[in-house]
């Protein structure tokens, strides 16, 4: 006891040690279900030495992320698209605030995906959703795409549902992680987006997540009695049109990356807030009823984009030899 004594932090250092070697078993075990082996588990904790709790962290997920690719179904050489759209306009069901908008988020991506040769049978489109629903299709997407599929997760709900109704820290990552595909493309438009896209940041397989605004921000959706021009998500509206528009190829290698699509409409979603959205006084005065003053940022919103796939995503499937 007298070393304890002497030394009280060595012991809070060795129990908080033990909790988070426990934390990440109990990670690891989720994550890697029946591949799980304790004595490998052993073998990553203790055959790197003695090493700070958030170094062990990194490289548990690094295993996780090995063992995972290891077992997943390897690419056929076909990039096959498989795509989730979801939007929740109704929210009856919640008492929150309804966006009537027809799902039209949904239908100008359903063009997008048609017009880049994708099987409509690959193409879910939840309308309206709940935690079920959304998982439901997530275990879709696990089981029928490989390595070299893409995979598209589209999602546009209130910022809040997303967090206080689908508790989405709680498992969305780990059913992300779990999607065998390494074209994985991840599209939030909601308030706080980056927020829920943050929730996979540490993902250990490559992926693109692509946020409509930053985690302070509040988006805009237009709603049709508002007689703006734009109707339902401002993001989406732009980056889906983005893929028809030559002037989204930065590149100009003849096809529009995500990435180039994403980078055209945050500069579009800047412009229509600032010039069309806060030119309505009524439309200024509900962000500053909200404590926020979006109208005296030139930079708002920002989109948020996560990559770390390294090479351009392209929905277009004759974009891959
Ligand atoms: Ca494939
Ligand atoms: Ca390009």
């Amino acid at each position: 006891m007298a070393r304890y004594i002497t030394w009280p932090g060595q012991s809070t250092a060795y129990k908080i040690g033990m909790l988070k070697i426990l934390e990440l078993r109990q990670r690891a075990m989720d994550r890697l279900g029946d591949q799980f082996d304790l004595k490998e588990f052993h073998n990553v904790i203790l055959g790197n030495g003695s090493m700070p709790l958030d170094i062990l962290e990194q490289v548990v997920q690094e295993y996780i992320g090995a063992r995972l690719a290891q077992a997943a179904p390897a690419g056929d050489g076909v990039a096959q698209g498989w795509a989730v759209l979801a939007e929740k306009d109704d929210y009856s069901d919640v008492d929150m605030t309804d966006l009537p908008v027809d799902h039209i988020d949904i239908v100008q991506l359903r063009q997008t995906l048609d017009d880049s040769g994708w099987d409509p049978e690959h193409i879910h489109e939840l309308r309206e959703f709940d935690r079920e629903t959304l998982q439901d299709d997530l275990d879709w997407l696990e089981e029928n795409t490989d390595e070299d599929d893409i995979v598209f997760l589209y999602v546009a709900a209130h910022g809040s549902y997303l967090r206080d109704v689908l508790l989405w820290d709680d498992f969305f990552a780990a059913e992300w992680e779990q999607i065998p595909s390494h074209r994985r493309l991840l599209v939030i438009d909601s308030c706080q987006a980056a927020d829920y896209t943050g929730a996979v940041a540490g993902d250990p397989a490559p992926h693109l997540s692509i946020a409509a605004v930053a985690g302070d921000e509040y988006g805009w959706a237009g709603l049709e009695e508002e007689e703006l021009p734009i109707i339902g998500g401002v993001f989406t509206h732009y980056f889906a049109a983005a893929f028809d528009d030559p002037a989204a190829d930065a590149d100009s290698n003849g096809f529009v990356s995500a990435q180039e699509a994403a980078s055209l409409a945050e500069g579009q979603q800047r412009a229509y807030m600032h010039d069309v959205v806060f030119a309505v006084p009524e439309f200024v005065e509900m962000y500053h009823d909200a404590g926020v003053y979006p109208d005296q940022d030139s930079a708002f919103p920002h989109v948020v984009v996560d990559d770390t796939i390294g090479e351009p995503l392209y929905l277009a499937l004759d974009a891959y030899p």
